[in-house]
């Protein structure tokens, strides 16, 4: 009879997932014993880093990703960058090695006591088979689930069933799929009213580009001329940022947000939540006169939403059935605005010079991972990004995202250009991301931000009315040795001339390059 090991190994293979991203322990180690050689196991020397590299892997390819946790440690690390992969709905399937059955109760090292307790309420679903017989069947809802979800799921599983003999499983050849089409009736109303509104707008999210709709929902924008917003705080962009239709990011204040909507009759939510809010600004959701209609895929996103109508669909199909339902109202305004001249910095570079520095030198197809957070407003002012899949941000602003992700996304996207913008205190959260990049020869270019601050957190102060906290100033890093301690080559540039020459040579390996920069607000 074969082992619920090797019963585990061929679902995996079946369903594809065969690189594992992990950090093992002894609890761990029966399950990696006797992986077939269609498996690549991708180690972390740390666990937020472990799961921030599968977010990144799992979002350029848009696939289930198993990650490998040790035991309840192990998963508490990597519950920091978990709560990003939730809000990316990233179909990442978390395992941990539990203590044998016999050792759980009386509490021995490494016993995780209430397994299934410990990562809710972050993942969509955990479980502890209970028995070695469901360790199949459990792995196999695990990854289910996940994909059903889109949301990241937890399995723990005592080590000694590892290597049980049960007889063959029915499960390892299941699939699951699913449809979520809206109704012929929902998407005639849904274009009713687009064609009876007077000034309607987009309004879209992450979800957008993370479903492959990148370039359709730009065929609905110009099909009628629709002004295009991105919903607040994005892990992803979902529209040419340079598109004449473009906007830019709302705001992530509840009155900031309805004030920049002012005017408009009718806002279309495509693949985003209403909304993801961050400073409180208090004031109406919406501006007066203004409907709001959200289409999303998740029952969550469109039960909590605070105003408006959900349609709780698909919204490739929502987008299609737009498509064919709505006639050409305007021709579409063409020809992409063309960036600003960056503002210059006065004893080091501006960021705005580093970010058109690289729209000028890197491919159009280069996929950004940017966690630097007080240059947003520079970011978008020189960014001119076009392709699907050319941007990722922490979806749940928690630090420790970027420099895994970048070498996750790397890794998922063979042959893209992939490019870290991090900035100095960001990059200390996934710093052992270097040493993955090194030893595995994952081609990225991290561009560290060294402003010796915690500068978004300085402009916080002034919003909230707290400035001088302490804790915001963190002089005296060096990413180059720190980089060359983890087997990656760095510099130092601080001329920009230079940093344009180093960035039009293509990177064979990870390589990180150091900028000092002066302190800008988000
Ligand atoms: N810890 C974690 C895990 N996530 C966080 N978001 C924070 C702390 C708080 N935090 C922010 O929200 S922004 C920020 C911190 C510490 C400063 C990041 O500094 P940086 O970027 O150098 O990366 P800027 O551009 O100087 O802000």
């Amino acid at each position: 009879m074969p082992s619920v090991r090797e019963i585990a190994h061929e679902f995996l293979e079946r369903r594809g997932l065969t690189t594992i991203f992990g950090n093992p322990g002894s609890n761990e180690l029966p399950f990696l014993t006797g992986l077939p050689d269609s498996f690549r196991y991708v180690l972390g020397l740390h666990e937020g880093v472990v799961v921030g590299m599968a977010d990144g892997y799992a979002q350029a390819t848009g696939h289930p990703v198993l990650v490998n946790l040790h035991a309840a440690a192990g998963s508490g690390n990597a519950m920091g960058a978990l709560t990003n992969a939730v809000y990316s709905r990233s179909p990442l399937v978390l395992t941990a090695g539990q203590q044998v059955r016999s050792a759980i109760g009386l509490e021995a090292m490494l016993a995780n006591v209430d397994a299934t307790s410990l990562m809710r309420p972050l993942v969509g679903w955990s479980g502890e088979p209970s028995c070695a017989v469901d360790v199949p069947r459990s792995l196999a809802q695990a990854v289910f689930e996940a994909e059903l979800q889109r949301r990241p799921t937890y399995l723990s599983v005592p080590y000694d069933d590892w290597s049980a003999e049960v007889a063959d499983n029915p499960v390892t050849t299941r699939s699951v799929s699913r449809g979520l089409l809206p109704h012929e009736a929902q998407l005639d109303e849904l274009a009713r009213r687009l064609d009876a509104a007077r000034n309607p707008v987009l309004v879209l999210g992450g979800d957008v580009d993370a479903l492959g709709l990148f370039d359709r929902v730009v065929a609905l924008a110009e099909r009628r001329a629709l002004p295009v917003w991105v919903a607040p705080s994005p892990h992803r962009l979902p529209f040419p940022n340079r598109h004449p239709f473009f906007r830019g990011v709302l705001p992530a204040g509840i009155g900031s947000l309805s004030a920049q909507l002012a005017g408009h009759d009718l806002v279309l939510v495509l693949g985003a939540p209403v909304f993801r809010y961050h400073q409180h600004v208090p004031g109406p959701f919406l501006p007066g006169g203004a409907d709001l209609v959200q289409v999303t895929d998740d029952p969550g996103e469109a039960a909590r939403a605070p105003v408006g109508e959900s349609l709780v669909a698909a919204a490739g199909p929502v987008v299609d059935g737009l498509l064919a339902r709505l006639s050409d109202r305007e021709p579409a305004r063409s020809g992409f605005a063309p960036a600003p001249e960056p503002a210059t910095g006065e004893r080091a570079l501006h960021p705005e010079q580093v970010f058109a520095a690289l729209r000028d030198t890197q491919p159009a197809d280069t996929a950004y991972v940017v966690e630097s957070t007080s240059t947003n407003s520079a970011w978008w002012r020189q960014m001119d990004l076009r392709a699907p899949g050319s941007y990722f941000w922490p979806a749940a602003g928690g630090l420790g995202f970027g420099l895994p992700a970048a070498v996750g996304v790397a890794m998922g996207s063979p042959g893209r250009p992939v490019v870290g913008v991090i900035g100095d205190g960001s990059a200390n959260y996934g710093i052992t991301a270097l040493w993955t990049a090194a030893q595995y020869a994952v081609p990225v270019t991290f561009v560290v931000l060294r402003n010796g601050s915690y500068g978004a957190l300085r402009w916080f102060a002034d919003v909230l009315g707290t400035a001088g906290v302490p804790g915001t100033e963190i002089p005296g890093l060096d990413f180059t040795g720190i980089a060359s301690g983890y087997g990656v080559p760095a510099t130092t540039v601080s001329d920009v001339d230079e940093l344009r020459a180093r960035l039009e040579v293509a990177p064979t390996g990870p390589r990180l390059i150091q900028v000092d920069t002066e302190l800008t607000t988000p």
